[in-house]
């Protein structure tokens, strides 16, 4: 039986994160290769991906993630419905770049988009993972970020990839490792970036150093990161590896998921 792992490709690495719904084409293309030789070296992958600028800036507008506000009139044309609706429609176009770098190399995949078959928000979120667990081996099964439906007033909010990886990781059988693949860093900083400045790159990462003091706040700063070390701490903790790497050098992808020592951080239990 073929291990598994887990894999992340952030919305910030695979879009441009600022510019409206505007994909980085050649980073997935690069993406995809690596995923290839991680199938052709035996290892089963299941990947989830981020939303970058197909789903943040439109769900930032229309206040998504706090779910059905009354009374609220939002700068713009749209009803959160019909909000929820294009973010859903632009998540789709965003999987299907992802869906065709990956075809283009041969590589069988399979779709599954939240707002299908997952309900409510953060790592507890509902959903049967079956078809996820059942998937013969060397079929890639995708899915990502997404707006889902919520029980109770809230009615919608937004479901992070951090969350789904947290549940894959822990709950498909044979899981080795989960991987970040991030953009324009090397893995956790000490300290947010500062232009002109080295950076120092945290190799290994324990739970109460990640969340000293300020430290915790000044990394969410960097974008999004407390996020995924917070969601990688619950997966070190089931005895799974967890690995953040930039998506944006050759091969450091492919080697994390292939248990390969490479330049990234490793979190420790
Ligand atoms: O980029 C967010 O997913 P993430 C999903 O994985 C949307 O956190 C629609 C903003």
């Amino acid at each position: 039986m073929r291990d598994r792992v887990v894999v992340k490709w952030g919305g910030g690495l695979i879009t441009e994160k600022s510019t409206m719904t505007t994909v980085r084409a050649d980073i997935l293309d690069r993406l995809a290769e690596q995923l290839e030789t991680c199938l052709a070296h035996d290892l089963d992958v299941v990947l989830v991906h981020g939303a970058g600028s197909f789903g943040h800036l439109k769900a930032k507008q229309y206040r998504l993630a706090e779910g059905r506000i009354n009374h609220q009139t939002f700068e713009g044309e749209m009803s959160q419905d019909e909000a929820v609706e294009e973010v859903r429609q632009d998540m789709l176009t965003l999987n299907s770049y992802v869906m065709e770098a990956l075809t283009k190399r041969d590589i069988s995949a399979v779709t599954l988009p939240p707002h299908q078959w997952a309900s409510n928000t953060g790592p507890d979120f509902t959903g049967d993972l079956t078809v996820f667990r059942d998937a013969p081996s060397g079929i890639v099964l995708v899915t990502y970020g997404d707006v889902v439906k919520c029980d109770g007033e809230a009615e919608f909010g937004i479901l992070s990839g951090d969350d789904l990886v947290v549940r894959l990781a822990v709950e498909l059988p044979r899981v080795k490792r989960l991987v970040f693949a991030m953009g324009g860093v090397d893995g956790v900083l000490a300290a947010p970036p500062v232009p002109g400045e080295a950076q120092e790159l945290l190799h290994t990462l324990r739970k109460d150093r990640a969340f000293e003091g300020s430290h915790a706040t000044e990394m969410d700063v960097t974008g999004g990161i407390g996020l995924k070390v917070d969601r990688g701490f619950q997966v070190v903790e089931r005895g799974i590896e967890v690995m953040l790497v930039s998506g944006e050098h050759e091969q450091r992808v492919a080697d994390a998921c292939l248990g390969r020592t490479v330049l990234g951080t490793s979190l420790l239990a």
